[in-house]
C-alpha cells in the first residue's frame, strides 16, 4: 500500500449514538471505560509505531489528572479533503464512527482489536479533543467540543518533521469520576514497550512529578526476564527460548522453565492482555508438550518407571506470548479470552519445530530442562503414594507421634536448628552426648537403610527406620509435603568414613533425593565429614577425612615436629563424644557439605543405573556430588 489518504476511508454513521450508549462503545463509563479512552488513542499511536512509521510515543497526564495527550512521530494523520465530503481525512476520523477503514482488505492493520472503534468515540465523550499534526512542514490543528468540531481545521505554523499529537479530557456528564490511574497508565505503557520492542514509550505523570521511559531492544524476552526475577523463581536455564515470527499472523515468544512448581504464562492479542487465556495460550501448550516430548523420545531420555504428563512438562514453565491477527474474537465474562480457533494450531504449528530445533541446538539446556521434568514427575508420584499413608496416619493420630529413639534439641527456631541422621546405636550415643542439645537432634538409624531405588512411597514407608525418619522431619511427602512444616533448618547425614558408611549415605541420599527432592533443592541436605584419623605431632593433634588427607597433614606438619602418630577410627562410636563434637559436630570447626543437584539428569541416571551395583562405585559418585557442592564455611 504506497499511501492511505482520504478517498479509502468509509463513511458510515454519525457520533449520537455514542453518547447516547457510551457502554456499548467502551464497556462502561467506570474506570476502566474512562480509561478505555487512553488505550483507544495510544492503540492508534502503536499502530503507526508497529507498522514502522512512528519510533516514539509520548503520553502525558496533566496536572489536573483527568486530560491526557499522546503523541508520536509517525507519518501524521493524513490531512488531505475527501472528494465527495470535501472534509479532511482528520475531521472524518474524528467524527465519524467507525472510520478508518480498520478491517477493510487493504487498509492498514490495526493494534486494537478489542477496541478498534477509532478516535471518534474517544472525540465524542470528551468536552475538549485537540489534534495536532506535523505534515509536509506544516503544523495543523483541529480542535471538537463533545465530538463537533470548534472550527476548521488549521495551519497553526511551520512544523519540522511528523506526527500526531492528541489531547483530550473526558466528559465529566458521561464518567461520574473523571481522574486517570497513574499506575494503570504505566503499567500499559510498560508493556506497550515489551510488546513492541524498539519503540521508544515516555510517561510524564505531571499529577505526580515523574517521568518514566520506556525502551525494550530484547522486547518479550526483557519481559519474561522481569517476570522471572518479580516471581523470585530460580531459572533451569540461562537464555530463554524465543521466537519471533513476522508473518501473518505476527507471532512474538519468549520461554523459560524455572524451578517454581507452578506455571505462569502471559498472552496478548494486539497487544491486548487476554487473562483468561484462549486458544493462543492453547496452541502454546500443545506446542510445548509436543516439542518435548518429540525431544525426549528422539533422545531416548524416557525416565524409568514414571510417565511424563502435560502438567510436569510445563510445570515450573514462564512465559509471554503475543499475537497479532486481524479479527479477533473475545468471549467470557470479562472478554479476556481469545476464541478464535485457527489460532491453536497456527501457534502449536509455530511453537513445536521451533522449540524442537531450539532443544536440538541447545543440548545442555534442554537435558536440564528435561531433568527439571523428570523431577517434577518423580514429586507427583511421589505425593500420589504418599496421599494415602498420610490420610491413615492423620486418621489415626491427630498429633504427630514424634519417633521414640528420636533424642530432640530444645530450640523451637527452626533455622537454627540441624537433625543429625546418625548410623547405629553406639554412634548416636556418642552424637547424643557430644552435641549441642539445644540446637542439634540426633535420629539413630539401626542398621542398613534399604535401597528405595524404584519403590513406591507406600512401600518406603513400610521401613520403620524411613517411616521414623520421615516422622522426625515433620513436613510430610509427596502430595502432602510442606516445607513450612520441616522441623529443622538442616538435615545432615552423619555416617562412618569407611566403605559402609559411605554405602549408607549413599542409601539415605537415594531416599532424599527420590522422596524427598524438595529438600534436596532447598538446600537443605548436608552431608557431615567425620574424621577417619588422628594424628598426634608432639603436642598438636590434627584430624583427617581419609587416606590422603592424612598424607597431606603429615608432610605439612611432621618434618618439624618428630614423629607422627596415627590412629584410625573404626566408627563412629568409637570416638569419645568430644571428640566428636570437636571435629564434627561443631559449627565452629566442623566442615559440612552442602549436597546439591549439579546436573539432575546426570543425577537421575547414575543413581539408576549404580543402585543394585558395588558400593564403592555408588559412593564414588556421591562424593562426586559432593565436591560439586558448595563447601561451607561455617
Ligand atoms: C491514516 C493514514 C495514515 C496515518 C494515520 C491514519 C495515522 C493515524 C494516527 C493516529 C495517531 N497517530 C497516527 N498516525 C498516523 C497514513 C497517511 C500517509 O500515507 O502518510
Amino acid at each position: 500500500m504506497a499511501s492511505y489518504t482520504a478517498k479509502d476511508i468509509t463513511v458510515l454513521e454519525g457520533l449520537e449514538p455514542v453518547r447516547k450508549r457510551p457502554g456499548m462503545y467502551i464497556g462502561g463509563v467506570g474506570a476502566a471505560g474512562l480509561h478505555h479512552l487512553v488505550w483507544e488513542v495510544l492503540d492508534n499511536a502503536v499502530d503507526e509505531a508497529m507498522n514502522g512509521f512512528a519510533t516514539t510515543i509520548n503520553v502525558t497526564l496533566h496536572e489536573d489528572g483527568s486530560s491526557v495527550t499522546i503523541a508520536d512521530d509517525g507519518r501524521g494523520i493524513p490531512v488531505d479533503r475527501h472528494p465527495t465530503t470535501k472534509q479532511s481525512a482528520l475531521e472524518v476520523i474524528f467524527t465519524v464512527l467507525h472510520a478508518g477503514g480498520k478491517f477493510e482488505p487493504g487498509s492498514y492493520k490495526t493494534a486494537g482489536g478489542l477496541h478498534g472503534v477509532g478516535a471518534s468515540v474517544v472525540n465524542a465523550l470528551s468536552t475538549e479533543l485537540r489534534a495536532s499534526v506535523r505534515r509536509d512542514g506544516t503544523l495543523w490543528e483541529m480542535a471538537f467540543r463533545r465530538g463537533k468540531p470548534t472550527g476548521p481545521l488549521q495551519k497553526a505554523g511551520p512544523a519540522r518533521g511528523t506526527g500526531t499529537s492528541v489531547y483530550f479530557h473526558p466528559d465529566p456528564t458521561i464518567f461520574p469520576k473523571v481522574e486517570f490511574d497513574p499506575a494503570l497508565i504505566r503499567e500499559r505503557l510498560e508493556i506497550v514497550s515489551f510488546i513492541h520492542k524498539g519503540v521508544k514509550v515516555s510517561f510524564d505523570c505531571r499529577p505526580e512529578g515523574t517521568k518514566d521511559v520506556f525502551e525494550h531492544k530484547e522486547g518479550l524476552s526483557d519481559y519474561l526476564r522481569k517476570i522471572v526475577s518479580a516471581r523470585g523463581a530460580r531459572v533451569v536455564h540461562e537464555a530463554p527460548f524465543v521466537l519471533e515470527r513476522e508473518a501473518s499472523p505476527r507471532l512474538d515468544i519468549a520461554l523459560h522453565w524455572t524451578e517454581s512448581t507452578d506455571e505462569h504464562v502471559r498472552s496478548y492479542v494486539n497487544g491486548i492482555p487476554t487473562g483468561s487465556g484462549g486458544t493462543h495460550e492453547n496452541g502454546l501448550r500443545a506446542g510445548v508438550g509436543k516439542a518435548v516430548r518429540n525431544y525426549i523420545d528422539t533422545h531416548n531420555l524416557s525416565p524409568k518407571g514414571v510417565t511424563l504428563t502435560a502438567e510436569d512438562i510445563r510445570e515450573g514453565l514462564t512465559g509471554v506470548l503475543s499475537v497479532f491477527i486481524e479479527e479477533p474474537q473475545f468471549q467470557g465474562q470479562t472478554k479476556d479470552r481469545l476464541n478464535n480457533q485457527e489460532l491453536t494450531s497456527v501457534v502449536d504449528g509455530a511453537v513445536r519445530p521451533a522449540l524442537e530445533h531450539w532443544m536440538n541446538h541447545n543440548r545442555s539446556v534442554a537435558e536440564a530442562i528435561v531433568a527439571r521434568i523428570i523431577l517434577a514427575a518423580r514429586a507427583r508420584e511421589a505425593s500420589r503414594a504418599a496421599q494415602a499413608e498420610v490420610t491413615r496416619k492423620t486418621a489415626t493420630s491427630g498429633r504427630l507421634n514424634l519417633p521414640g529413639k528420636l533424642s530432640d534439641c530444645t530450640s523451637a527456631n527452626r533455622e537454627e536448628t540441624e537433625l543429625f541422621v546418625v548410623e547405629g546405636d553406639s554412634a548416636g550415643g556418642s552424637a547424643k552426648q557430644g552435641r549441642d542439645r539445644g540446637k542439634q537432634a540426633i535420629l539413630p538409624l539401626r542398621g542398613k537403610v534399604m535401597n528405595t531405588e524404584g519403590m513406591t512411597l507406600a512401600r518406603v514407608l513400610e521401613n520403620k527406620e524411613l517411616a521414623d525418619l520421615v516422622t522426625a522431619l515433620g513436613c510430610g511427602m509427596g502430595r502432602n509435603f510442606d516445607l513450612s512444616k520441616l522441623r529443622y533448618g538442616r538435615i545432615v547425614i552423619l555416617a562412618d568414613a569407611d566403605s559402609d558408611g559411605h554405602h549408607i549415605a549413599t542409601l539415605l541420599l537415594t531416599f532424599l533425593y527420590r522422596h524427598l527432592p524438595q529438600l534436596v533443592s532447598a538446600g537443605r541436605v548436608f552431608l557431615a565429614q567425620p574424621p577417619l584419623y588422628r594424628i598426634d605431632i608432639g603436642r598438636d593433634t590434627y584430624w583427617a577425612l581419609d587416606d590422603a588427607h592424612r598424607d597431606r597433614l603429615i608432610a605439612q606438619h611432621a618434618k618439624s615436629r618428630g614423629t607422627p602418630e596415627i590412629t584410625r577410627f573404626k566408627g563412629l562410636g568409637e570416638m569419645m563424644p568430644k571428640v566428636l563434637w570437636e571435629t564434627t559436630l561443631n559449627p565452629r570447626t566442623r566442615r559440612l557439605l552442602r549436597v546439591e543437584i549439579a546436573d539432575p539428569i546426570v543425577t537421575d541416571r547414575v543413581i539408576n543405573e549404580l543402585m543394585g551395583k558395588d558400593a564403592s562405585a555408588r559412593f564414588r559418585f556421591i562424593m562426586d556430588r559432593a565436591e560439586d557442592a558448595e563447601e561451607l564455611d561455617l
